[in-house]
């Protein structure tokens, strides 16, 4: 933490020397959400993602479309359904027994039953997906504000990750997490609709992340377990995501 600190003074001050930090960042933003930058990314990775977030605007929202321009079909990609043999009682049941849980660095950990999901606080957006092998589709996603339910269980002041951990589908667990920026961002969602049905089973039933400024594969889907961290020391390969452990891009912006 102390460590993170110096490095946030520095990289300020080093932005500030600049001229270019004072003219895009203003004087009014915290710190805490300006000055940071994932300890986990390599050099070149960092400075891709301070210019993103020095260009973007905290709220800047991906384009959206007309309900017209949506694909015939949205395809399935990676995991079209986990094995994990209490996934499929569930998803017999209609997801009747799910239960998502919300814990790590959190004030009130939570389990919450798929009614209390569809409870919250909503958004329904129609958005292009891109995947890094070379496919896009575009739909309509429904689903719960991620920033309605981090209101509800409050993050601890040193909570600076939201890590999505998916239903287990044989190989090495997927899962995926995003900074508390995004987290908060009007059109990241705990989506249960797609194209006004439930998610199908083959993208992501009962619930995906929807993230609407990044590629594809951080958008974990079979959403089983949402954990607060400071960090991504001890979860798999430490580098915040499947993809990410196995050589991806951290950030991946679009
Ligand atoms: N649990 C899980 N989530 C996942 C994946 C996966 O294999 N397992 N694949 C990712 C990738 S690479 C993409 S492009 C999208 C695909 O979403 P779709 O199946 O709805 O098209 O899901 C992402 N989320
Ligand atoms: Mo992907």
């Amino acid at each position: 933490m102390t460590e993170n600190l110096k490095l946030s003074r520095r990289s300020l001050l080093v932005r500030l020397g600049s001229g270019l930090g004072v003219l895009v960042l203003g004087g009014c933003q915290k710190l805490s959400e300006t000055t940071w930058f994932p300890n986990i990314l390599g050099a070149g990775e960092k400075a891709s993602y301070r210019a993103q977030r020095l260009l973007l605007s905290r709220k800047a929202l991906a384009q959206e479309f007309p309900e017209t321009d949506r694909s015939p079909s949205f395809r399935s990609n990676g995991t079209s359904k986990p094995s994990d043999p209490a996934y499929l009682v569930m998803a017999e049941n209609g997801f009747a027994d799910y239960r998502l849980l919300v814990d790590g660095l959190v004030e009130q950990p939570m389990s919450l039953s798929l009614a209390d999901v569809r409870g919250l606080p909503h958004r329904t957006q129609t958005t292009r997906h891109d995947c890094v092998e070379g496919w896009s589709a575009i739909g309509t996603w429904k689903g719960a504000r991620l920033s309605a339910l981090l209101e509800i269980v409050r993050p601890k002041p040193h909570a600076r990750y939201v890590v999505f951990h998916c239903a287990k589908d044989g190989r090495m667990p997927y899962y995926e997490s995003i900074d508390m920026e995004d987290a908060f961002h009007p059109q990241t969602v705990l989506a249960y609709e797609l194209n006004g049905k439930p998610v199908p089973i083959e993208n992501g039933a009962p619930i995906r992340l929807r993230l609407e400024r990044q590629l594809g594969y951080k958008m974990a889907k079979y959403v089983m377990r949402i954990e607060l961290v400071e960090n991504f020391t001890g979860i798999y390969g430490g580098k915040g995501g499947y993809w990410e452990d196995r050589g991806y891009e951290w950030f991946a912006g679009i």
